[in-house]
């Protein structure tokens, strides 16, 4: 099993204060963590709010994110700025300060910057949230931009979470965005380029598209249990949480997040999963998956 360890911590104390606050003093604890993101107005649009309208209310979310026991929310600097005073010290926050909309085509995809991390610091965020779009033609453009990203978190002692999304054309070529290969490929540039923390897709195997992938991937077929412990492998150390994507079934989604952590990732990041139902549904759903997440906390650690 695996938590963020901050026992031996050899980095800025700043960092370490912060990645305490969200995997210790909020939200699962013990070095688990679970997110709710909702930056997806920016990234979809309103569309992703009609299947429960109340959630287009910043608010609402904060709420949501206070009763369910989150660990933290992830909001865009706009959102943030306006509505967090009344919550600050009751949940997290993460910031994202990076985003673009899905209008454009997705063949070209670059998240450029719309805050900084000395925003965060002003805000009382505890982590930004950063969209690497790994193998974009523009990916050159995307690194410089993470360096300076980096080096300013560094500099802020504020802790950069990676949303380590492969995308553009030649990953299409290549298999897909989800496949076993790209996503393992993403979460291992993340950790070359310094992130503190990977967020990551639930890999998928699809068989008319794996045969455009690689050697062995192409003949590679895993559960997620099993694929989500080769990203962790290949995130080098780095600690993973894994993304929920478009709405499914209460089970299903238990049985998903279970699998995570089994595989070896350190949270879960859930936004349209929870936000996109009722609120009480939401909050029972949310403590439902603490609950299992502090019984696998007391699972013995396997070597
Ligand atoms: P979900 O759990 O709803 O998938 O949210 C995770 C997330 O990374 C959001 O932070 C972001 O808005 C969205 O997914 C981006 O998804 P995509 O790249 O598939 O459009």
């Amino acid at each position: 099993m695996a938590v963020v360890d901050l026992s031996r911590w050899e980095g800025a104390p700043g960092k370490k204060t912060r990645l305490y606050r969200l995997f210790y003093q909020y939200g699962p604890g013990e070095g688990l963590g679970m997110f709710l993101p909702v930056d997806h107005g920016l990234e979809h649009g309103p569309i992703d709010f009609l299947p429960n309208p109340p959630s287009a209310d910043p608010e609402y979310i904060f709420r949501l994110a206070v009763e369910g026991r989150y660990s933290a929310v992830v909001f865009q600097y706009g959102i943030a700025s306006r509505f967090y005073a009344p919550f600050a010290g009751r949940v997290p926050l993460v910031l994202k300060i990076n985003g673009k909309t899905n209008i454009p085509p997705a063949d070209e995809p670059i998240s450029p910057l719309t805050a900084t991390v000395e925003d965060a610091v002003r805000l009382g965020a505890d982590a930004v949230g950063y969209t690497l779009y790994v193998g974009s033609p523009l990916q050159d453009q995307d690194f410089k931009q993470f360096l300076e990203v980096r080096r300013e978190a560094e500099r802020f002692g504020m802790p950069v979470i990676v949303w380590a999304y492969p995308r553009g054309r030649y990953v299409e070529e290549k298999g897909g965005r989800d496949s076993l290969y790209a996503i393992e490929y993403a979460a291992r540039v993340a950790a070359e380029l310094g992130a503190d923390l990977i967020k990551v897709n639930v890999p998928e195997f699809v068989p008319e598209k794996m045969t455009r992938l690689p050697k062995p991937y192409d003949s590679t077929v895993l559960d997620v249990k099993e694929a989500i412990a080769r990203v962790v492998w290949a995130a080098a150390g780095v600690p993973v949480l894994v993304s929920g994507g478009s709405k499914i079934g209460d089970e299903d989604l238990l049985a998903r997040a279970r699998a995570s952590l089994e595989g070896g990732a350190v949270g879960l990041i859930f936004g349209r999963n929870i936000f996109q139902r009722p609120y009480d549904e939401a909050i029972r759903l949310s403590h439902r998956i603490a609950g299992m997440m502090q019984a696998f906390r007391r699972a013995p650690v396997k070597p």
